[in-house]
């Protein structure tokens, strides 16, 4: 048999042609492939879920995982008060290939100017008109009548339903006659019905405040009993229950002096501790001098009814 260079050096390089082509079929599997998934974000409180092939939680500004299944991931941001979530995205990982995809959410600020609630002050004819005005002193058009006593009416204002939006808090103003009824009305002066308190059952109104002693984003409500003669200086606090969506005794109930005419009520963070405190004053006796008295809350008791407070130094 004649020996042809030529015939062999072909099935050689066809024989080696078609190991390279196995050999890069074997190795283009979508089993080799590395794919990563990216996710930033401008928070370092976001979190979000990934779903798809695999499902994965993560959370900060700068998140990645690597050999992940190839096919459609859907990400889903977690909310951060005080910001709008970024809206949900999806986005594919090919099968075939090395790949990667990132996810970016920007999380934006909701930009709050505080607006300015002022309630008629408690002349015997004023009726309970409350008025939103812009921080800038302009109208808002927001006015409302929040209670159908005369004597004006007390404002607070505090978010809760922890939407990150305050809501305005109002309470009947000292007329004799008056209940102690406390009101709670959205941004609009929509009443919020369901959540009206009857804090005591001496008239004279009630003063009101608002602070989150517990820290879970929702404020609480503070109440001081009216400046009756024969009223005592009785405080009070009210947590919302998100359950039953309305507001129930904290347990928290005291009598912060030991004269009548009431007690006026603020809150504030005295110690510097990030929590804040109860902060009264006395009502205005004809005789009294003016006392300014500071209570922690004691929010330990997983019993929302047996919250306490005590007064504390400053
Ligand atoms: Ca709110
Ligand atoms: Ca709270
Ligand atoms: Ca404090």
């Amino acid at each position: 048999m004649k020996f042809d260079t030529r015939h062999d050096l072909k099935f050689l390089l066809i024989s080696l042609a078609i190991s390279v082509f196995f050999f890069f079929s074997f190795t283009s599997t979508p089993e080799a492939c590395y794919r990563i998934i990216n996710v930033t974000t401008n928070l370092e409180e976001a979190t979000f879920i990934i779903n798809g092939p695999g499902s994965y939680s993560g959370s900060g500004t700068s998140w990645s995982l690597g050999g992940v299944p190839g096919g459609t991931y859907t990400i889903v941001f977690g909310d951060v008060k005080g910001y709008v979530t970024p809206p949900s995205e999806s986005q594919t990982l090919v099968t075939y290939d090395n790949d990667t995809i990132t996810f970016i959410g920007e999380y934006e600020w909701i930009v709050v100017k505080k607006n300015i609630i002022v309630g008629a002050g408690p002349g015997s004819r004023n009726l309970g008109l409350v008025k939103v005005f812009s921080h800038d002193g302009t109208e808002t058009g927001v006015s409302f009548l929040a209670h159908g006593y005369k004597y004006g009416v007390n404002v607070a204002s505090g978010d809760i339903d922890g939407d990150g939006i305050d809501e305005i808090i109002t309470g009947v103003g000292p007329g004799p006659q008056n209940p102690a009824e406390v009101k709670v009305f959205d941004r609009n002066g929509n009443q919020l019905t369901g959540l009206s308190v009857t804090a005591y059952e001496y008239k004279y109104g009630v003063n009101v405040a608002s602070a989150d002693f517990d820290g879970d984003g929702i404020d609480e409500i503070i109440t001081g009993a009216g400046p009756g003669p024969q009223n005592p200086a009785e405080v009070k606090v009210f947590v919302y229950d998100s359950l039953e969506q309305r507001f129930i005794d904290s347990g928290v109930d005291f009598t912060a002096y030991d004269t009548k005419y009431g007690v006026k009520v603020t809150a504030g963070d005295a110690d510097g501790d990030g929590i804040p405190e109860i902060i009264t004053e006395r009502g205005p006796g004809p005789t009294y001098i003016r006392d300014i008295k500071i209570w922690k809350v004691d929010t330990s008791s997983s019993d929302i009814g047996q919250w306490s407070a005590s007064r504390i130094a400053y």
